[in-house]
């Protein structure tokens, strides 16, 4: 892979046994067509996966059911390093070296930590610290742009600010990289709370549409949205949120436009709107569960891909981290 393409970095918790809509129109899609063009590399972030307490049989079976969905959505091998954070020791190594540049009052500010935190009875410090992870995540691979939902922003604007600090005090040694956020689909809102984000950590999962989730039970999610009053079919995200998330969805996994779709339902109210979002969605997804089964029903062609995404990661995290060392002042062990 040539060295000149910019470098792209992602990642995603295997913390529930399907993406829903949000991650995959949010953030997954958007993976693949960077493949073309870029030097790209997608993580599994199964360290991020512990923080908040978990199986490990489960976490395990978790780490493989992402890896197949993420080459099911599209990611090729040949042209992408897909592999599974862990597996890179690197990881862990950087992050410690960041938090030890990262000011206390700074990482509370973070508001993913707030709202996760007040969720659980004892937060664990790795909660704390999970956008310093992210960071390292980031800054190993050199990335320029990392594709991710808007809920991301304030841990881009952390990573930023931590490459900065650190190429000031010891050299340029990070690129300082920009969060790459699709407008369009940067927050899926949750079909039953149209002003809550689609989360897989939502209370109820009765607005949330996970894409292995069989048809069925997409169709009556679907059916089931909360619109909004009146009964004009028109994309206004602010006064209308829930209609308006529905025709984002149709649009972005049918290729067709907003404005098409909004003339296509004019006055056939929301109803016959919802069957049509529920057979795109249902249609959308199907060769995903299809393709994400396929991988699974073969972990050992599935774990090559992992480990030769993991080698190439490890080159990579591997000459960075060294410059950081290195710049830090760690006294080089002799060969
Ligand atoms: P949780 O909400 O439980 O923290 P999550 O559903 O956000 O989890 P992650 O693994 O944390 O899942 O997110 C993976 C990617 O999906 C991130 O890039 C994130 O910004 C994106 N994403 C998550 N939810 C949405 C959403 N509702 N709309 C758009 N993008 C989203
Ligand atoms: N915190 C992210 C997941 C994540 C990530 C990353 C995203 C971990 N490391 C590096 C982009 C780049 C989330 O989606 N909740």
């Amino acid at each position: 892979m040539a060295a000149d393409r910019t470098r792209i970095l992602s990642g995603i918790q295997p913390t529930a046994d399907s993406f829903h809509l949000g991650n995959y129109l949010g953030a997954v899609r958007q993976w693949v067509p960077l493949q073309d063009g870029h030097d790209t590399f997608y993580c599994v972030v199964d360290l991020h996966a512990i923080t908040m307490g978990h199986e490990p049989d489960v976490l395990r079976a978790r780490t493989r059911t992402a890896a197949a969905q993420l080459l099911a959505a599209g990611l090729d091998p040949a042209r992408c390093s897909l592999f599974v954070q862990s597996h890179v020791p690197q990881h862990a190594e950087l992050a410690w070296v960041l938090s030890c540049i990262t000011g206390f009052g700074e990482a509370s500010r973070m508001t993913q930590f707030k709202d996760k935190a007040a969720k659980q009875a004892n937060p664990s410090v790795g909660l704390f610290t999970y956008p310093i992870l992210q960071a390292a995540d980031i800054l190993l691979y050199q990335a320029s742009a990392v594709p991710v939902g808007e809920d991301q922003r304030q841990h881009l604007e952390l990573t930023r600010d931590l490459a900065q600090r650190f190429n000031a005090r010891f050299g340029e040694t990070f690129v300082v990289p920009e969060p790459y956020i699709v407008k369009e689909t940067a927050k899926i809102v949750d079909l039953a709370d149209p002003v809550a984000k689609m989360s897989k950590s939502a209370d109820s999962q009765a607005g949330v549409v996970d894409i292995l989730e069989d048809p069925a039970s997409i169709r009556k999610k679907i059916k089931r949205a909360v619109t909004d009053t009146g009964t004009e079919i028109r994309f206004d995200p602010e006064n209308k949120p829930g209609v308006s998330n529905l025709l984002t969805i149709a649009a972005t996994l049918s290729g067709r436009s907003v404005a098409e779709l909004e003339a296509a339902y004019d006055g056939k109210g929301y109803g016959a709107l919802k069957t049509e979002v529920a057979e795109i969605v249902v249609e959308a997804t199907a060769p995903l569960r299809e393709r994400t089964q396929e991988w699974l029903d073969n972990p050992d062609r599935l774990d090559k891909v992992l480990a030769a995404g993991s080698a190439r990661a490890r080159e990579v995290a591997g000459r960075t981290l060294a410059d950081v060392y290195d710049a830090v002042g760690f006294l080089l062990p002799r060969p």
